[in-house]
């Protein structure tokens, strides 16, 4: 019944789109509100446009999970507020049909859902469930040029990080909608973050608003630019500067 509800919202989600319906995965007994995703409540991507579960998930297939509260908010510039009326998911650069998605568009891509632990460099780390459409389904749609080699995730704070078009291929990388069975908010990446499997926290972009696909594999982010790893793979080394002013260090 809750996976019948499931299928329904996405189907009608599809539809509103314009895009073929997909079989969606299910999220064990998620139910999605689709009205209310695809007008935006009170203009905005605001807290909790989907309500998937009741409550937040502590366990998904016998692995536990910690809770999103224990998320501490290190970004560079705090919560992000989208404004779901003109809210675009752009896919630019280096593709044959340059897309910019509405924020159900982006939610009609099938379903994925991976625990998947996050690491910072800072020291801690929280496994969470991670619901959200493949970037490979995404850059599909937009027809990525062979020449590529690079995105670059642009978001609405001003951040920037970098992941090898590779390893997203590769490793099934998702750009998530939800975590713990509940849609982000905008305290912890609404309306996407990049859950980048395996690398440090500072590789996973939230409030994304842009993919750019490029031949740039030395391109530097955010905290790339301050001595932080491009490659960004946990349990390497990494090294980051005593200040600012310092030349960032190569990978
Ligand atoms: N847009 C944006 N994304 C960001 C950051 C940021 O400052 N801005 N910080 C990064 C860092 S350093 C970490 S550890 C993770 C934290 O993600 P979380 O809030 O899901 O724990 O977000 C990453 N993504
Ligand atoms: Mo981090």
């Amino acid at each position: 019944m809750m996976t019948c509800c499931l299928v329904v919202g996405f189907s009608l989600l599809a539809c509103l789109s314009g895009a073929p319906p997909e079989p969606a995965d299910t999220v064990t007994g998620a139910t999605v509100d689709a009205a209310s995703a695809a007008t935006g409540q009170q203009g905005r991507l605001a807290a909790n446009p989907r309500q998937l579960q009741p409550a937040e998930v502590s366990d998904y297939q016998g692995q536990s999970l910690s809770p999103r509260a224990a998320l501490p908010d290190n970004s560079i510039a705090g919560p992000q507020y989208p404004d779901a009326v003109h809210y675009r998911l752009r896919i630019s650069g280096l593709v044959d049909r340059p897309l910019a998605l509405r924020y159900e568009e982006v939610l009609a891509f099938p379903v994925v859902n991976k625990v998947i632990t996050l690491n910072c460099v800072e020291g801690w780390s929280a496994d969470l469930l991670w619901t959200g459409v493949l970037l490979e389904n995404l850059l599909q749609a937009a027809g990525w040029q062979e020449t590529a080699d690079t995105l670059i995730f642009v978001c609405l704070d001003g951040y920037e990080t970098t992941m090898e078009l590779a390893w997203a291929l590769e490793r099934d990388i998702i750009l998530a909608w939800a975590t713990n069975g509940l849609a982000l908010e905008p305290w912890n990446g609404a309306p996407f973050q990049v859950a980048a499997e395996e690398k440090w926290g500072y590789k996973w972009a939230k409030w994304v608003t842009e993919i750019r696909v490029v031949r740039e594999p030395d391109y530097r982010g955010y905290w790339e630019r301050r001595g932080f790893s491009v490659d960004g793979t946990v349990g390497w080394g990494y090294s980051q500067p005593a200040d600012d002013n310092q030349p960032a260090i190569r990978n």
